[in-house]
């Protein structure tokens, strides 16, 4: 979605554009440097944009620049993303393959450092790139990164271009259990939370901005019509926090008819902003599963988290998603910074006590950029060059008094005991995930491989 924002929204009179994506095509640059320079060699490329979002892939990103400066030492390197937003000065001060990082939300800033590169400009029309970091007189320069206000200046990703059906096919779906293909919608941008693990509302800002309905339902209709879209997945931050908008647009999204669609939200949505009358509008407009997370039991954590939810709403909250006829998925963070092991058990227990359909127990990690991670790193719990892993692989990190190989086997039990007491879950997961997908799962949390 990244790089197919910023292709859609390059001007393609001045750029030719090349888009690959290294999960899909499964190239990876630490063991396949042959096939990663194939994939260049031939194509006359100036300017590669990598995108690092997540920071356990940042090593990749960092391999893949190594490569290509290697193979095409005059090609400028330009990275961005969510993990190159928060610790770009680091990157650069470390990382000579890499020449600049564009912080925060870049279709408007990408075409104007391309720009730059076309012209003959001096060096001082850096400063008027959004968002660009970059070296200069031995130094690191940072320009603030500009949040674009009107959503609907921005073009919508080229859809055929990304080629759905193939990331459908590599095992990429959530809540995919009709036919036809599924597609990402960002529909709003921005957080007006501050959890202290989560970095979106620093990367998106904190004012929540929505593209116009109009805009939406347009995209809809030409994803369903010209390109068989069966399953919205809306990836906001944040998607239900103005109901006025949701009722809106579940209203409009009914209007159109279609009754062979699916709407999901795999990112969750925050169950304090559900009422029965938005989730009535939900099931209508075409959404079957809501991914609800509640993190935590345990009311000292919760502040600690700075999520904001009265915890003592969730049961009854849930009864009322379940009336509507919703099944409910939660997420569960196991291991946050001041957990015993005693309050991750009850963490679970409580998680299998609610009337849940399907839950998740990610490991807690560690972000770059959130409250959390400096916390730990001034108390020297992590150092500042600490990078996650994935939340189901083997843990880096554990509260203190917790060894990582004990959260590892608490998030095992954790899973085991929730889905040998709810066994039909079992198969609402075979109808939400791909087999590759479940099959990776058990690998990794349950044989424990990685
Ligand atoms: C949607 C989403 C998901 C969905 C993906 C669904 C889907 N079908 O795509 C799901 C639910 C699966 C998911 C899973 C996870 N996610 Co997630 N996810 C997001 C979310 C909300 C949006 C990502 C997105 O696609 N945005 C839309 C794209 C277009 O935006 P973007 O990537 O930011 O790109 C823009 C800019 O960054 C920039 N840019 C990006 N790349 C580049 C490259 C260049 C060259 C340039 C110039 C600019 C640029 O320009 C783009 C256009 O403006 C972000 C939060 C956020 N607000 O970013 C978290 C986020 C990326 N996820 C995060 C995490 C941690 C995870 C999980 C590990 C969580 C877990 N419990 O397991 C898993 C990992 C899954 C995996 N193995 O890959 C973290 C990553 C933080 C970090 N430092 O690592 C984020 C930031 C949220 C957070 N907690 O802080 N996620
Ligand atoms: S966890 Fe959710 S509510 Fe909290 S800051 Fe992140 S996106 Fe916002």
């Amino acid at each position: 979605m990244s790089i197919g924002f910023l292709e859609a929204n390059l001007p393609k009179d001045k750029f030719n554009t090349y888009v690959f994506d290294f999960s899909l095509e499964k190239v990876n640059p630490y063991t396949e440097r042959k096939r990663l320079k194939t994939f260049f060699a031939d194509l006359d490329i100036n300017v590669f944009g990598i995108s690092s979002a997540l920071s356990f892939n940042y090593p990749y990103a960092r391999k893949t620049a190594e490569i290509i400066k290697e193979l095409i030492p005059r090609a400028k390197i330009v990275l961005g993303g969510c993990h190159a937003s928060m610790t770009a000065c680091k990157i650069l001060g470390e990382n000579d393959n890499i020449d600049f990082i564009l912080k925060g939300e870049a279709e408007f800033s990408f075409p104007a450092l391309l720009d730059y590169f076309k012209s003959n400009l001096s060096e001082d029309a850096l400063s008027l790139v959004p968002g660009l970091v970059y070296r200069r007189n031995n130094s690191i320069m940072e320009n603030p990164a500009v949040i674009t206000q009107d959503l609907d200046s921005i073009k919508p990703v080229n859809y055929r271009k990304m080629r759905l059906e193939d990331y459908v096919k590599a095992g990429y779906r959530y809540g995919t259990n009709n036919f036809g293909l599924s597609a990402p919608l960002w529909i709003s941008r921005g957080c007006p939370y501050g959890c202290t693990f989560c970095s979106a509302s620093i990367m998106n800002g904190r004012k929540v901005r929505y593209h116009s309905i109009e805009y939406v339902i347009k995209l809809i209709k030409h994803l369903y019509e010209k390109e068989n879209v069966r399953t919205f997945t809306i990836i906001d931050d944040n998607f239900t926090f103005d109901r006025a908008y949701v009722k809106k647009f579940c209203f409009e999204v009914k209007k159109l008819g279609f009754k062979d669609i699916n709407i999901v939200a795999p990112n969750g949505v925050r169950i304090d902003r559900l009422d029965q009358e938005t989730l009535k509008l939900m099931y209508e407009a075409g959404w079957r599963v809501l991914m609800v997370a509640i993190e935590t039991d345990n009311e000292k954590i919760m502040q600690k988290m700075d999520k904001k939810i009265d915890l003592k709403e969730v049961p009854g909250k849930i009864a009322m998603i379940k009336r509507a006829g919703f099944k409910v998925h939660s997420n569960f963070i196991l291991g946050f910074p001041g957990a015993s092991r005693g309050d991750i058990k009850k963490t679970i227990d409580y998680a299998c006590r609610l009337e849940l359909d399907m839950v998740g127990f990610p490991k807690f990690q560690p972000l770059p950029g959130t409250k959390m991670f400096d916390e730990l790193c001034s108390n020297g719990e992590i150092d500042e060059d600490f990078l996650p892993v994935e939340y189901n692989e083997k843990s880096k990190y554990a509260p203190k008094g917790i060894k990582t190989q004990m959260l590892d086997k608490l998030q095992r039990n954790a899973y085991l005991l929730f889905y040998l007491r709810h066994p039909a879950s079992i198969l609402l997961l075979f109808e939400n995930y791909s087999i590759k997908h479940l099959l990776g799962y058990i690998r990794r949390v349950i044989i424990g491989k990685s």
